[in-house]
């Protein structure tokens, strides 16, 4: 347990007090003696005084709930003080070797840190602290070594970092060359088998590929070692950075807290994120995998070759790590499709954080708990910085800088500073004001109006950003801004061009003889800002037809539908019918990819619309919303019934099914399509496409559209009959029926769904699907009775001894509490009040709630 000190008592961790570490480490060798309930550990390492600091004479290491078993110095017993989280020796001035031994119970550890078991098998979970819960070690990135292991016990599979060494009945030697923090180290143990493969490097060096699963499970591990080939291939080709070990093993674990981990040469993963198959796997889970075996191969080199000084330049592996693997995404798949759909992700999650209680720098300047920064600010916004930085210097000069920080930073532990001095170096350019990016909290507005005389249209741009906790005054950013104009004809005039805007007013002018150009502006979203620009619905519909930058035509329609359900909301009006006939010639234009077609189509979720709301200065009202959103979707089916019919039927995918990009843009328009149909031919078509589907994207596609209408009630038990026994399967179908469910019996619902035997709570997957659904469904969350915050406050409560960084992440259900009326804040916040009053509460949660309430 962590300690459960009140909020202000807390420790905070600041990164002004950055100190190096005493003693720098030449290496490690660990002998393991595995055993459920006390697994023996051994650790030698070899330690000499840190030239950068300047107190050699005491050692402090890091190390909870360890049961100290032995300590030498040079082989003489010592007596360190040890406390709850330390311990502390006096040691020679000089170099010397330190040996301890511990016990550690992996059966009791249900946190899911450090040495765990997920089914009878042993793994581990390090980033970011959970080291010191295996051993007595300085748990810090900074600290690097090179680790020798030995793992002894009788499961019949024994896997640590690097290469593999000698091994035996009931032992395994591993060896890691590589220079590595702490947080990277793993072990895996466990009766498992390996889908493998092989790849050359561009070296022509050999690589062993193992996808190490359960028994049963080999036979879904195709897709993903097929994308792991394609990641190794694509980071030689476009980073020239080639894989560095004999082994690349992958082992999928189903008890996990996140996604992935990517220990050096031995990743971890969520069994979610590598298993899949036509029949239990959808498209986007397939997307998923894809980019997420990519993002922790790519961490190899960005992340572990090149690691961070402290936990505060947590931006400079993840946000760059993410900029990759959106890349290599865009690059397997659609470029458009695919920023359009960071985007999306980044509204929803960046945006909602950004704006509101959690705010926080790209790089912030202190944490309680570091593992509640693991944010979508250090990662979606991290990444949107390096893109932001490539599309200032350009590309040639982005690779040329790359190259440098390869060079100049292997085998370092660095910080932002070091990165952008890798720019300014290798461009020329002065970076000051653009770090100020990782300083600023807060989402960037920028306002732009126009006006048009003699024959020169002059664009008036002005950025600010509002005060954030903690940051009440904002400097200006440098704000990359790619523009463009258009004839009212519809023709491209100017092409994309680039303004670098650093104050907090600038101008564009553009001179016609014709008459008054439309404007284009941030197209690509060349920057992670809200533009607040008033425009006519007429206009709105003319960017959505002619717009020649792919993102700004659906960001047109996007901000159209927007505009449509405000005044259905707020004035109870009829939907525009120039939206309803601009979404026809979407639909009805086959020069675009179906996939961009079925973007252009989905209506802005409720949370989307609830926060569009409270930026208008309206207080949202969910049942409204939702009204509305349902209003607007069967009209959309009554008015375009005949395309989206059309569509329909044309985009079946004929043969077998195959996860490939194309397929998958068919199947979302039919989805999307489908969507609409299912509000007016009712529920036909879905209960035959659940019926019919060979594939499980189609499948929960047409379960959706039959639950959101409030039927299928048969094919939710002809599901669970099909799919009882697949437990990821079974945490969709958790998800679908808490999500989708009518906001009134939502709650109801999922306390049903949770008092059945197979909701196994400690599993973080199965408490996501089941809490997360809840959550997902606006309507059902927010529903007047308070009901449902109720009952989430009750499981986050009931989880937090057994998984604090499970129920920390979860409390951010409730992060958006002040956009809401008076009764509703006052529901929340009393939820968010007991969570926080319960006794022995995690200090993950703790510092949580406390910034939630504010
Ligand atoms: N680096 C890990 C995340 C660790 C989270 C620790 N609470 C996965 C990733 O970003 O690739
Ligand atoms: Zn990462």
């Amino acid at each position: 347990m962590k300690d459960a000190a009140p909020q202000d008592a807390q420790q905070a961790t600041r990164l002004s007090d950055y100190r190096p570490f005493s003693h720098l480490i030449d290496s490690v060798k660990m002998v393991f003696r595995l055993s459920p309930d006390a697994t023996r550990v051994r650790t030698e390492i070899r330690f000499r005084p840190n030239p950068a600091a300047t107190d050699h004479t005491t050692l402090r290491l890091d190390g909870e709930k360890l049961r100290l078993i032995s300590a030498t110095i040079d082989r003489t017993p010592v007596s360190p003080d040890v406390t709850d989280t330390h311990l502390t020796c006096a040691v020679p001035g000089g170099p010397f070797l330190w040996e301890s031994e511990v016990e550690i119970a992996p059966t009791s550890n249900t946190a899911l840190e450090g040495l765990y078991m997920s089914n009878g098998m042993y793994c581990t979970q390090c980033e970011a602290e959970g080291f010191r819960k295996i051993t007595y070690y300085p748990d810090r990135p900074d600290v690097m070594a090179t680790f020798s292991v030995r793992i002894e016990g009788d499961a019949p599979v024994l896997l640590s970092n690097g290469n593999p060494g000698d091994s035996g009945d009931g032992f395994a030697e591993w060896h890691d060359p590589w220079p590595k923090p702490a947080y990277l180290f793993a072990l895996v143990a466990g009766d498992l088998v390996a889908h493998s493969g092989q790849f050359t490097t561009m070296h022509g060096a050999d690589v062993a590929l193992n996808i190490w699963v359960r028994p049963g499970d080999e036979d879904k591990c195709d897709y993903a070692l097929d994308a792991l080939i394609r990641s190794m291939k694509w980071d030689e080709e476009v980073y020239g950075r080639a894989y560095d070990l004999s082994v690349f093993n992958i082992v999928a674990v189903d008890d996990f807290n996140m996604g992935a981990m990517e220990n050096k040469g031995l990743n971890v993963f969520n069994s979610r994120y590598v298993l899949a198959s036509p029949e239990t796997a959808t498209d986007l889970d397939y997307e998923r995998i894809e980019g997420i075996i990519a993002h922790e191969y790519f961490h190899n080199w960005t992340g572990n070759r090149i690691t961070c000084r402290d936990w505060f330049q947590l931006c400079l592996k993840e946000g760059l790590t993410v900029f990759r693997d959106q890349q290599f995404s865009g690059d397997m798949r659609s470029r458009p499709v695919k920023r359009i759909a960071d985007v999306l992700q980044l509204r929803a999650r960046q945006f909602r954080e950004d704006n509101g209680p959690l705010a926080h720098p790209v790089r912030p300047e202190s944490y309680v708990e570091i593992n509640n920064f693991y944010t979508a600010t250090i990662y979606e916004k991290g990444a949107e910085l390096i893109g932001m930085l490539k599309r200032i210097v350009g590309d040639a000069e982005y690779d040329k800088a790359l190259a440098l920080y390869f060079e100049r930073h292997d085998g370092q532990a660095c910080t932002i500073e070091d990165w952008l001095q890798v720019f300014e170096d290798s461009t020329g350019r002065d970076l000051t004001q653009f770090k100020r990016w990782y300083q600023q909290p807060g989402t960037p507005r920028l306002k732009v109006t126009e006006s048009f005389d003699n024959n020169r249209l002059t664009v008036n741009l002005r950025q600010y950003t509002p005060p954030t906790p903690g940051h009440a005054a904002k400097e200006p950013q440098v704000i990359p801004i790619a523009f463009g104009f258009l004839h009212p004809d519809g023709n491209d005039m100017t092409g994309s061009e680039m303004l670098i805007m650093d104050k907090a007013e600038d101008q564009i002018t553009f001179d016609t003889k014709g008459p008054r150009p439309v404007l284009s502006i941030l197209r690509g979203f060349s920057a992670p800002v809200i533009v607040e620009r008033e425009m006519t619905i007429e206009q709105r519909a003319f960017l959505l037809a002619h717009d020649t930058d792919p993102f700004n035509r659906w960001e047109a329609g996007r901000t159209l539908a927007k505009d449509v359900l405000t005044s259905m909301v707020v004035d109870g009006a009829t939907p525009a019918p120039v939206f309803l006939s601009a979404l026809d010639k979407v639909l009805r234009d086959e020069t675009l990819e179906p996939a961009f077609r079925s973007l252009c189509i989905a209506l802005p979720g409720d949370d989307d619309m609830a926060q569009t709301l409270f930026d208008a200065g309206l207080t949202p009202d969910p049942d409204a919303i939702r009204d509305a959103r349902q209003r607007l979707t069967r009209e959309i089916a009554e008015t375009n019934g005949d395309v989206l019919g059309g569509i329909f039927d044309a985009m079946a995918v004929p043969g077998p099914y195959a996860p490939d990009a194309k397929g998958a843009g068919a199947r979302a328009l039919r989805l999307s399509a489908l969507g609409f149909l299912s509000h007016i031919d009712g529920g036909a078509r879905a209960e035959r496409l659940f019926e019919a589907a060979d594939n499980m994207t189609e499948q929960v596609g047409a379960l959706a559209a039959l639950l959101a209408t409030e039927k299928g009630d048969e094919q939710v038990a002809a599901f669970e009959n099909q799919w009882r026994d697949d437990r990821l399967v079974m945490d969709k179908w958790l998800m679908l029926q808490t999500m989708l469910a009518a906001p009134e019996r939502a709650a109801e619902v999922t306390r049903d769904l949770a008092a059945r035997a197979d909701f196994d709570w400690k599993n973080p997957n199965r408490f996501r699907s089941l809490i997360g659904g809840l959550a997902g469904n606006h309507g059902g969350l927010h529903h007047e009775s308070g009901a449902a915050y109720e009952l989430i406050a009750d499981w986050l409560i009931r989880l937090d001894p057994v998984n604090p960084q499970t129920t920390a992440r979860m409390t951010t259900i409730f992060e958006t509490w002040r956009r809401y009326d008076a009764d509703r804040q006052g529901m929340m916040r009393a939820a968010m009040e007991r969570i926080a009053a319960t006794p022995g509460l995690s200090r993950d949660t703790d510092e949580m709630v406390g910034r939630i309430l504010g």
